[in-house]
């Protein structure tokens, strides 16, 4: 029988929606695993992690209290000012983050991030271990310009622009209260954060659908901005 993790990957090789519905998952971890190996076999490399979940309006969402978390590849990166391609994509949606740089295990340096999600469930709909098998619908990520971290990341306004309009608004408070939190809880959920690794530490507002040519930025109070635009 196929496994979990192989239909998971046709449907992302194929951007076609698998559907989901309750399936039972022991071990998805273990499945998110499997899936990311074989990105790796057709030769991409792990540049990091990622928490998912991390406001408590998306945990509510999900009825959890916990954070998730998943693996980030080079082949998810855009740079930034750069192209999504959504040749490729299923129903992708653009979420405002910051991001952290690894060295020794701390953070090295901070900078304000873009995550596009596309889950393969159909229609985005899963259960908590389907999204989590699904490597939390990581998809792609642009990174701003690094920078030190400053004394103060736990109240920093954040604004998700789409096409020049602002389309949400929030606070790097809606990520664990704090972003250092989520690069602690990457810590320990991963076990080891290697040098150069990014960690992108969640959400700060609400996802926003994103369609062919449109432009995507983020803007972060003190951090600066970073942005994407949508193939045509
Ligand atoms: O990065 C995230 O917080 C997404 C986690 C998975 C839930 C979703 O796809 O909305
Ligand atoms: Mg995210």
């Amino acid at each position: 029988m196929t496994s979990l993790a192989v239909l998971l990957d046709n449907a992302l090789t194929t951007a076609t929606e698998l559907p989901g519905g309750g399936r039972d998952i022991p071990d998805p971890y273990a499945v998110q695993r499997e899936l990311v190996d074989l990105r790796l076999a057709r030769g991409e490399t792990v540049v990091g992690v990622k928490l998912g979940l991390t406001s408590k309006a998306k945990m509510r969402q999900m009825g959890v209290d916990s954070v998730i978390w998943g693996w980030l590849t080079d082949a998810m990166a855009i740079e930034d000012g750069g192209v999504l391609d959504l040749g490729p994509r299923i129903h992708p949606k653009v979420e405002p983050e910051v991001a952290f740089l690894v060295r020794g295990g701390a953070i090295a340096a901070v900078a304000p991030a873009l995550e596009v999600i596309d889950s393969r469930w159909l229609d985005f709909k899963f259960t908590l271990d389907e999204v989590i098998a699904d490597n939390t619908s990581a998809a792609g990520f642009v990174v701003g310009a690094w920078q030190p971290l400053p004394g103060n990341v736990d109240s920093l306004g954040v604004q998700l622009i789409l096409d020049g309009e602002v389309a949400e608004t929030g606070s790097t408070a809606a990520i664990l209260g704090d972003p250092r939190e989520a690069f602690a809880e990457a810590l320990r959920l991963a076990g080891t954060l290697e040098d150069d690794w990014i960690v992108l530490a969640g959400a700060a507002t609400a996802a926003v659908r994103v369609g062919p040519g449109q432009t995507v930025r983020v803007e972060v109070e003190g951090l600066g901005n970073a942005s994407l635009k949508a193939s045509s």
